[in-house]
């Protein structure tokens, strides 16, 4: 891939040097990682080539976009309304913050206990490694938990950052403010592209971004199928994916990957003979965020559902299409994005539950609780997961790690112990 880009990449300023060992670490893992399984559905061949052209196509096709006068949002969390991106003719990519990269820099700005994704954005972006960021033109944070929310006051230093408040209860006067800050961004996407934002457009863009949701929702449905005929690794790289390839082809694609999915089911094939059913659970996990799931799935166990934001809670709920008016619409926005149950809520029972009815119907043996290091929100809500789980006779296990591969014996071990008791 490097030949045809690095003149496309040194006009984004990228560190080339820097850039080029990136691009090659992550090639071998993905290698090792991926490329490795057996009995794969052919349908993967389209997100192995998203991987293999990710600083690549994708910011060719970002590039292009731009000079024909579109605009460019990045986001770290799934509370963004990508609907109003959409509907103002911009594109908004989710950037991945899931590598060990530019930690040197970051921990001279932030302090060293900070979580792996928030230390990872500022990383790269100090780094100047990510083209994604480089071509943003706006980067949009969010006022979920006190490390983003004070990181970003830091990163508007290097990047044009907007950043929208999150309300961290479920009252009426929480959707209030939610409102008012899904408009106040509605203004502020409306004067970055020059665009105004209405009924037509805004349900264009609520159909494009559900379609993409229903196709992950079948896809959730399918993989429940037993024998697991797809494997978690796989799944999590397509709910990564998601988060920047182009959302009509990207639904195209995984519809297809899908029909494929169902003829295997009709077989009776899996991916993963008698290895136990387990689901993840607790903070996001992007790109090249793949760890936790490889070591899982090397021990005995298959990952059958993801409780996360690279996962269920960002595909679970759909915005009501059905609205014509455009201030109808935005109170469905406003509505959908409300039922996201982030553990930066309190309290956020409804979490608890979906963790439990999601575990039920999966059939899953047990639940793997994944924390980021210094997470607090999800770290201390653990605890009451695992009460919850307990209380429905389901076993739990707790991870806390960051991106380093230090760990990676000791984890093993501790996942291999949970597999056997759970058998
Ligand atoms: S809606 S989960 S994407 S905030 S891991 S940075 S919480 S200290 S990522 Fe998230 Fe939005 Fe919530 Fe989802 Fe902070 Fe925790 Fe780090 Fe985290």
């Amino acid at each position: 891939m490097a030949g045809s880009y690095e003149a496309m990449w040194e006009k984004l300023n990228l560190d080339l040097e820097a850039h080029a060992g990136l691009l090659e670490v992550l090639g071998k893992f993905y290698g090792d990682i991926y490329l490795s399984q057996d009995k794969r559905l052919r349908g993967m061949e389209y997100l192995d080539f998203v991987l293999s052209e990710i600083h690549g196509l994708r910011i060719k096709e970002l590039q292009e976009a731009k000079a024909q006068g579109r605009k460019v949002v990045g986001t770290f969390c799934v509370f963004v309304p990508e609907e109003l991106v959409y509907a103002a003719d911009a594109i908004q990519v989710g950037l991945c913050a899931g590598a060990e990269a530019g930690f040197d820099k970051a921990e001279k700005i932030l302090p060293r206990n900070t979580c792996a994704l928030i230390k990872s954005f500022v990383g790269f972006k100090l780094s100047r490694l990510c083209p994604f960021f480089e071509s943003c033109d706006l980067i949009v944070g969010e006022t979920t938990c006190d490390g983003k929310k004070k990181a970003y006051e830091i990163f508007a230093d290097y990047a044009p950052v907007y950043v929208m408040e999150i309300p961290q209860m479920k009252h009426a006067c929480d959707r209030d403010l939610w409102k008012a800050e899904v408009l106040r961004f509605k203004e502020a996407v409306e004067k970055l592209t020059g665009r105004t934002i209405t009924a037509e457009s805004l349900k264009k863009a609520v159909r494009l971004i559900n379609d993409r949701r229903r196709v992950l929702q079948r896809l959730n449905r399918l993989r429940a199928a037993e024998p697991t005929p797809i494997s978690g690794r796989d799944v999590l790289l397509v709910n990564q994916v998601s988060f920047y390839d182009d959302p009509a082809r990207f639904t195209q694609k995984i519809s297809e990957l899908c029909d494929e999915l169902e003829q295997k089911i009709a077989r009776g094939e899996g991916v993963a003979d008698g290895a136990q059913r387990v689901m993840l659970s607790g903070c996001p996990m992007a790109i090249p965020n793949w760890k936790l799931p490889y070591i899982i799935e090397s021990s005995g166990a298959v990952v059958v559902g993801e409780e996360s934001c690279v996962g269920t809670r960002n595909t679970r709920d759909l915005v009501d299409e059905s609205p014509d008016t455009l201030d109808a619409l935005l109170d469905a926005l406003v509505d959908r994005y409300m039922r996201i149950d982030c553990a930066c809520f309190t309290p956020n029972q409804e979490r608890l539950d979906h963790i439990v009815a999601m575990a039920r119907e999966l059939k899953v043996k047990g639940v793997i609780h994944y924390g980021l290091s210094f997470c607090q929100p999800y770290g201390i809500e653990s605890f009451k997961v695992e009460k919850a789980l307990r209380q429905a006779g389901i076993p739990m296990l707790t991870i806390e790690t960051d991106y380093s591969m230090e760990d990676v014996e000791q984890l093993k071990t501790r996942v291999e112990a949970f597999v056997e008791m759970i058998r």
